[in-house]
């Protein structure tokens, strides 16, 4: 499968607000019956820091070969973080992982009707081998796995780790005047 087909079948267009551009960070996930979860992750990068995001339905156990190219090719690409979602027996995260140079944040999944609320995948992303780190956010909290990825990005991008301060002190200010207004 040519690298082209992956970007063929970016499912974006079914993002909130999202916008094609030059992606520095890939959104893939399981099944699109994950994409409300995932949604966030895109938001926070694309609407709140401006960070180009793509996001792709690439299942580990239903597109193999899909997976491995995309896990193969995405650093190529010029993607530099990955944010991996899946449910169940959970492996996406993990073998996109063993297949590339980047880091690659997992979040677990709780599909409708599943009977362990994302217990299930969240052990299956978190109890990875040595060797092979997956850093994985809470259950269905695709939003942290968005902000640990422009964390990741601000290391060696200035404006970023601005924006990144900027975010925490309106995050603080805002946990504030509720709690002032709790009190008065
Ligand atoms: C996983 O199986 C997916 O990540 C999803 O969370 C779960 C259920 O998938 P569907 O049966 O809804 O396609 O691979």
């Amino acid at each position: 499968m040519a690298a082209h087909s992956l970007q063929a079948t970016d499912v974006r267009q079914q993002m909130p607000n999202g916008h094609p551009s030059q992606a520095v960070v890939g959104i893939i996930m399981g099944s699109d019956s994950d994409l409300p979860t995932m949604a966030p992750a895109a938001e926070v990068l694309e609407d709140h820091f401006g960070v180009p995001c793509e996001v792709k339905i690439v299942s580990a156990h239903r597109t193999p070969e899909r997976m491995v190219e995309y896990a193969k090719t995405a650093h190529i690409r010029g993607i530099k973080v990955i944010i991996a979602g899946a449910g169940g027996a959970a492996h996406l995260p993990g073998m996109v992982a063993a297949m590339t140079p980047l880091p690659v944040i997992g979040v677990p999944m709780t599909p409708e009707g599943a009977h362990l609320d994302g217990l299930d995948a969240l052990m299956s992303i978190a109890q990875m081998a040595d060797g092979v780190p997956v850093a994985t956010v809470a259950i269905g909290n695709a939003t942290n796995a968005g902000l640990l990825a422009i964390r990741i990005l601000a290391a060696n991008d200035n404006a970023l780790l601005q924006s990144m301060m900027h975010y925490q002190e309106n995050m603080k200010k805002s946990v504030t005047d509720k709690a002032i207004r709790l009190e008065e």
